[in-house]
């Protein structure tokens, strides 16, 4: 009987040992599919997020190339400027688009594809990218309304109330639903948003126009734009406007119109003697590589003379420049295994844009002297004389300082200014 129990004992003792084990071993399972569920997930997350890195790295490398190619251009041009009879031939240094992987033409021959093909073996580049370089001295700089030369100031003013202008002309229905918009009271609102005062150029309290806005109490800010969106505050925008506007203006133009790369719009506004036909027939000779770009004023108003009246042609004086691109818009998409990353970029030639800048003031004020001169004319004309010698040694001075500086070669990297992820 003893025994019996101990032996009932016993089962029951291994049971109890079977049933924990079950127990352990169902945990155990359980614990080990959690994990594995947990890992499967962060493995997911991170490799998404790797594929994302990935992606904005390739985006990044991208960026530094196209400054570096900024860079060799600016060192090219500071080296063989002068040599080279057609400098826009150092143009393709930047302005063609660059692929990684690199494209070759259908009848490249076979030693270009197998050297193409053991590059891309030996580069860690794994991403595909497309960079582009634009020129944003073409367009019209937005905070030159406040601009400290006069007639810079006045002439970005004449050129957007003409971009206005010619939209107006252009789409008959978008008139129609604009018939009370006029062109200089919404450029003198721009105006408004950047100069000090509190006066408006049509009249009457800036901030009065901003009644209606949420934002009434602290508009305009009298600074200058930090943004192309500002602009939807400006009273009288609406998007159809905007979107017409935005893509001609800039915020970090070269305190001048670089022909050679301007838009159609852009060079419309520069005078209304510059037709549609015309500003194409412009960008036919630009494009035309058996002529290229337009080496100087002198070459482009010779060509545009068949159909201007050169005399009084560009009369709000818009510095225009053909060679002396400053600033730079670096576009680049980059995608790895569907993750998609872009970026946006502005490279700023402060030294080169200053200089310019510098020149445009003392134009201007040798010709308010020169003005002053004639009007206190004859009898004094020994003052006259002293006064032209001063501006023409300013002048010398000036071009010396020019030269000067295209001399000294670009070693440094180009400055960014602006920078945008998505
Ligand atoms: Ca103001």
């Amino acid at each position: 009987m003893k025994k019996f129990r101990s032996l009932k004992n016993q089962n029951s003792q291994s049971g109890m040992a079977i049933l924990m084990v079950l127990f352990f071993v169902t945990m155990i399972f359980f614990l080990a599919s959690e994990v594995a569920y947990e890992s499967t997930v962060e493995y997911e997350f991170s490799y998404a997020d790797y594929r994302q890195l990935k992606a904005y790295q390739g985006a990044k490398s991208a960026v530094e190339l196209s400054m570096f190619r900024i860079m060799l251009f600016k060192q090219a041009q500071a080296q063989f400027g002068s040599q080279i009879p057609d400098k826009s031939m150092l143009d393709l240094v930047w302005n063609f688009p660059l692929m990684w992987p690199p494209q070759l033409p259908e009848d490249a021959s076979l030693v270009s594809k197998d050297d193409l093909k053991s590059v891309m073996e030996d580069s860690l580049q794994d991403t595909n990218w497309m960079a582009t370089i634009s020129a944003e001295g073409a367009k019209i700089d937005l905070n030159d309304l406040d601009s400290p030369s006069e007639a810079l100031r006045k002439s970005v003013q004449k050129q957007i109330e003409q971009l206005i202008k010619n939209r107006l002309d252009q789409e008959d229905d978008w008139a129609r639903d604009n018939r009370n918009l006029v062109p200089e009271e919404i450029v003198a609102h721009m105006v408004d948003y950047v100069d000090k005062n509190d006066e408006s150029l049509i009249g009457g309290g800036e901030s009065s126009y901003y009644r209606e806005s949420s934002l009434d109490s602290s508009l305009p800010p009298n600074r200058m734009f930090r943004t192309m969106d500002e602009l939807y505050l400006i009273p009288g925008m609406d998007s159809v406007l905007y979107e017409y506007l935005s893509p001609n203006l800039s915020l970090y133009g070269i305190r001048a119109i670089n022909v050679n790369a301007a838009s159609t719009e852009v060079l419309k506004s520069i005078d209304p003697q510059i037709t549609d036909e015309l500003a194409k027939e412009i960008k036919n000779r630009i494009n035309n590589p058996e002529e290229g770009p337009f080496a100087d004023d002198k070459d482009f108003e010779s060509f545009i003379s068949r159909d201007v009246d050169i005399n009084s042609f560009n009369p709000d004086k818009i510095p225009l420049v053909f060679n002396e691109e400053a600033a730079f818009r670096i576009e680049v998409t980059s995608e790895y295994k569907s993750y998609v990353s872009s970026i946006t970029a502005i490279t700023y030639d402060i030294d080169q844009i200053t200089k310019s800048l510098e020149t445009t003031l003392v134009t201007e004020a040798n010709e308010k002297q020169a003005n002053n001169n004639t009007n206190n004319t004859n009898n004094n004309n020994t003052n006259n004389t002293k006064a032209n010698n001063q501006n023409n040694s300013q002048n010398n001075n000036q071009t010396n300082n020019n030269q000067n500086s295209k001399n000294t070669a670009k070693q440094e990297k180009p400055r960014l200014v602006f920078w945008q992820e998505n």
